[in-house]
């Protein structure tokens, strides 16, 4: 059996070699930032426990084949939404500075907090979304 992985994270549980059929081997797989785990696929046979759960075993067919990890890209870049300074806290200063980048696009932002909402862009949008977390915390920002 060999086992390999597509983008977006590693087998981090389970090793390529040789297995009789029948047998039982425990897999994990872990996702990068970004990305989630989607399923398990073969493709020679055999079976998974549970093909969509990234901790799972796998039993064996006759033969040779390969299982690969498939992962789905969340978009989640790991920043801290709403830190428009990058200084690793979300606080009033961040909002300063963000309605200063829009009188003056020339100063610099940490882009990917600023996305507040996270779609990709840094607009009106985001500075709304922040006012509102600022007046409710309970607002969710991010992803
Ligand atoms: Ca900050
Ligand atoms: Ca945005």
């Amino acid at each position: 059996m060999t086992i390999t992985s597509e983008t977006g994270g590693s087998v981090t549980l389970g090793t390529s070699g040789q297995y009789a059929a029948g047998v039982a081997v425990n897999i994990t797989a872990t996702a990068n930032q970004g990305y989630k785990f989607s399923h398990w696929s073969t493709t020679d046979g055999g079976a998974f426990g549970n093909p969509t759960s990234s901790s799972t075993t796998f039993t064996m067919p006759e033969g040779a084949t390969t299982i690969r990890a498939h992962f789905t890209h969340t978009g989640d870049t790991g920043a801290l939404y709403g830190d428009i300074n990058g200084d690793g806290r979300v606080n009033l200063a961040d909002l300063i500075l963000l309605l200063r980048h829009f009188s003056r696009p020339n100063i610099d932002i940490n882009a990917a907090g600023a996305d507040v909402n996270a779609d990709g862009v840094v607009n009106n949008a985001d500075l709304n979304l922040l006012l509102r977390y600022f007046a409710r915390p309970n607002i969710r920002i991010g992803p």
